[in-house]
């Protein structure tokens, strides 16, 4: 039996199903409703429109998705009338299994392109969110700036194109939305970036500068762009997750969602009219969202990289095993003690030493089966923002970097090794490393760290290239474990 809208009905009881809901058209539209999107913004807008259906079924939302390869995607999910299943596991064998439904219209971009831009420019639409990836603000981080070069971006501001990027459907909605009057609206990344919403606006910024400027006066007044923070760990779905959940509930669900309990989101107050009531789903709306994020992308995602790179270079698939292993175990730790907390300001009522301990044990959730190769994938874009502020932080501050060297160099041994044996880079950037390590096989780490479009002055900063090259020679005279034991010992 496949989940649709009729098969929903006789579900057993252990599922939570969302009943008597209005399935209308809502006033969100989300970009990229992949797997975090839907056990985490999704979830939470489930939970809003639970507590009073008949007032808050208006938040339901309109998820867009517009890349070529998401097709398959949007079409599993019509087939379940849109609906999909998230099973939220935490450790021990404890799990919840809900049925959600508050995405109650997919486009497909390419397919429906004028039925997007007509979404944003509605004026019933008040909330635009995105999780469109690390990468996928377009910034080069050797400048900071937007890269307009980029041929998408070109091929985004001819006029009479049909858009193939987030900003060239967002420009043309609201270029739309404009003329329609011109009501507010709140555009809001859900992304892991520090000030993702600024970022956002830098990108739109620059992007409708070259498309149609003035819009800009619209922008600057009636669209806010908040920051915010958000954590929910989600794995890829795997097969056997897939066929546990027909065994135990006698379903199928193609679309199915995995993540653990723990959910959070912090978002900045600084938001226009008809902001839904997410604080009564257990968001946090806050002024300042800048040392939340910090905490999260240092202690959280650079915690990732570094059980996720080190872990795999010492032959661990899932993060629950590389947390376990004494060494990882270790350097995580001290890494946050010695480097990553000193790096933070002070967040009033958070004890960074108990978050990390609750992240450590978070990794350790056996039951979500989170694997090495996700946290690995797309570290070009990652890396800049989970681990190098850290290093920033330190060589501004005189500090010799350990282990954010030793992540970087962790890295290098990835793609050196992917190249070396022919294995696939799991990355956007695959083609760029493979091809650069290729030329410069003679010096791949030297090439690899010339890259100042990813590690910006750190690329000319000679006690990190030393400290990287230091682990790298280590890693391939001995092995990841040598190197992380050496970086322990400088740390004790
Ligand atoms: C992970 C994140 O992709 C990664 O490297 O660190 O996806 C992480 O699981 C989420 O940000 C958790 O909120």
């Amino acid at each position: 039996m496949f989940l649709n809208k009729e098969t929903v009905t006789t579900l057993p009881a252990a599922v939570i199903t969302g009943k008597g809901r209005n399935r209308g058209a809502g006033s969100i539209v989300h970009f990229g409703v992949g797997g975090f999107h839907r056990s985490h913004q999704a979830w939470a807008i489930q939970q809003l429109i639970g507590l009073d259906p008949a007032l808050n079924s208006t938040w339901n939302i309109c998820g867009v998705c517009i890349m070529p390869q998401d097709k398959i995607f949007v079409e599993k999910m019509k087939k379940q009338d849109l609906l999909y299943s998230l099973r939220i596991c935490a450790s021990g064998e404890k799990e919840e299994v809900m049925v959600i439904d508050a995405i109650t219209e997919l486009l497909f971009g390419p397919e429906e392109t004028e039925k997007v831009i007509s979404r944003i420019a509605d004026a019933n639409t008040s909330l635009v969110t995105f999780t469109i990836t690390e990468g996928g603000y377009n910034i080069d981080e050797a400048t900071g700036e937007f890269d307009l070069k980029h041929v998408d971006i070109q091929h985004d501001l001819q006029s009479g194109n049909l858009p193939k990027t987030v900003f060239g459907y967002l420009a043309a909605g609201l270029k739309q939305r404009y003329v329609n009057g011109g009501a507010p609206l709140t555009l809001l990344s859900c992304d892991n970036i520090q000030g993702n919403g600024d970022v956002l606006k830098l990108a739109l910024y620059s992007f409708v500068r070259a498309y149609h400027p003035a819009l800009i006066e619209y922008l600057d007044k009636q669209v806010a762009f908040p920051n915010s923070m958000v954590d929910r760990i989600t794995p890829v779905t795997q097969p056997a997750d897939r066929a546990s959940l027909l065994e135990k509930y006698g379903y199928e669900d193609e679309c199915l969602v995995v993540c653990e309990p723990f959910f959070q989101w912090v978002i900045e107050k600084h938001t226009a009219p008809g902001f839904p009531p997410l604080e009564q789903a257990g968001v946090d709306l806050v002024s300042d969202v800048r040392a939340y994020e910090s905490m999260k992308l240092r202690i959280l995602n650079g915690g990732h990289s570094l059980t996720g790179l080190i872990g795999k270079a010492m032959g661990y698939n899932y993060i629950h095993d590389a947390i376990t292993d004494k060494n990882i175990s270790t350097l995580f730790d001290l890494y946050n003690e010695k480097e990553v907390h000193l790096s933070l300001e002070a967040l009033p009522g958070v004890d960074y030493k108990v978050y990390a301990n609750q992240v450590k044990h978070r990794f350790g959730n056996a039951m979500i089966n989170d694997s090495t190769d996700r946290i690995i994938s797309g570290s070009t874009a990652k890396i800049p923002k989970f681990v190098l502020p850290v290093i920033n932080w330190q060589i501004a501050n005189g500090i010799r970097p350990v282990t954010g060297a030793l992540i970087v160099a962790a890295w290098w041994f990835y793609l050196d090794t992917q190249v070396i044996n022919g294995g696939m880079i799991n990355d956007p950037a695959a083609e760029e490393w493979s091809s650069l390590f290729k030329t410069h096989a003679d010096n791949t780490l030297a090439a690899f760290l010339d890259r100042q479009d990813v590690f910006g002055d750190l690329s000319l900063s000679e006690p990190f290239r030393d400290q990287v090259a230091d682990f790298a020679v280590s890693i391939r005279k001995h092995d990841m474990l040598y190197a992380c034991a050496q970086a322990i010992k400088s740390l004790v």
